[in-house]
């Protein structure tokens, strides 16, 4: 099983799935070595920071970038000339990128978080990269408009994520299931090594930051002691982990199950996760594994963004305790 690559695993998708294009492997194809060369970054990144000395100057005289920073132009540069899109959208990037007209362009449009959990860099914790791919609306040709951008997370036709932890790993849907696979940095391919990831139906773990406590309503304090007082399936506690990077926290809930959650409260009543780069590709992630995510009250892949850089709160992962969350916020909004 481990010797399929990623590359013969689309190509096998290709040829299963009538309306799988050479356009859109090929998309996924630039946007997997965008995702090599953003690791291959990263694993240097302690070295660049020794060699920067004070982290602003290499020895070459060159000026250090943030390491998002690298990551959102790696991911521009080559995304930009793979023919398949006509337009991006990134977290490090307030307005909307449209293709030059210089370069081939296709009717894909990639939203995409370049470096999630980049605060967890400087102390070698995992971060990763988050990506969705909408199509443009049919019909519609020209300039890109916002309005076609502004598209809810059902129309994804695939999501995934890098996540750059101990082995690289890349995980991903086209709607057929979720699957992930493993960078072997000898031979440079991601192999597949996570055939369809099912999340189980209730897990052990929540994930929460709870040291916004203070700023959460009663609801949300409610949420928070279910998970203190409710019983595992093996009939024990549930156990707290929170790294703070999105990837990393998501990736351990689609293996291990349970739920992470970032709730509104009194200082981002719209929570801080966004809607279109982080909390929608994760969400189609959870539902094709079996899953769920949610806002609290609605679910994220119906949410329709009224702005590229949308927020929404998020809660996602196993559907047993994401629906306890459900129930526990009805009760309060009755
Ligand atoms: P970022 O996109 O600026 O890195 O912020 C998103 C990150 C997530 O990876 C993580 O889950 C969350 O912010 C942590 O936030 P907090 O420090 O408030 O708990
Ligand atoms: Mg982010």
């Amino acid at each position: 099983m481990a010797d399929i690559t990623v590359t013969e695993h689309l190509l096998l998708h290709q040829k299963q799935s009538p309306h799988a294009t050479g356009m859109f492997t090929g998309l996924l194809y630039d946007l997997i070595l965008s995702g090599k060369t953003i690791s291959r970054r990263i694993n240097k990144a302690g070295l660049l920071d020794i060699l920067g000395g004070t982290g602003e100057v290499n020895v070459q005289g060159e000026n250090i970038q943030k390491l998002d920073e690298i990551a959102n132009r790696i991911m521009i540069y080559r995304m930009e000339r793979c023919g398949a899109l006509c337009a991006m959208s990134s977290e490090e990037e307030a307005e909307l990128i449209r293709v030059r007209d210089d370069f081939p362009r296709g009717d894909y449009i990639l939203v995409f978080d370049p470096l999630d959990g980049s605060s967890n860099i400087d102390v070698n914790i995992n971060v990763g990269t988050i990506f969705s791919i909408l199509r443009r609306p049919e019909g519609h040709k020209g300039e890109v408009t916002l309005e076609e951008i502004l598209q809810p997370g059902v129309k994804q036709v695939a999501a995934g994520y890098i996540l750059y932890g101990p082995s690289t790993m890349l995980v991903f849907s086209t709607g057929q299931g979720v699957h992930g696979f493993t960078l072997d940095p000898g031979v440079g391919e991601f192999l597949l090594s996570h055939p369809d990831m099912r999340v189980p139906k209730q897990g052990h773990i929540y994930s929460v930051n709870e040291g916004y406590w203070k700023n959460w309503n009663t609801a949300t304090r409610e949420v928070i002691e279910w998970f203190h007082n409710c019983t595992t399936p093996k009939g024990g506690s549930y156990s707290a982990r929170y790294v703070g990077s999105l990837v990393a926290d998501f990736h351990r809930t689609l293996i291990y199950g349970g739920i992470y959650m970032y709730p509104a409260d009194a200082n981002k009543p719209d929570g801080k996760l966004r809607l279109m780069c982080e909390a929608s590709p994760l969400a189609f992630l959870a539902e094709q594994a079996g899953g769920k995510a949610s806002d609290g009250s609605r679910r994220i892949l119906e949410r329709v963004p009224d702005k590229l850089h949308a927020r929404t709160p998020l809660f996602i992962g196993s559907a047993d305790d994401v629906t306890a969350v459900e129930t526990i916020y009805a009760k309060h909004a009755r």
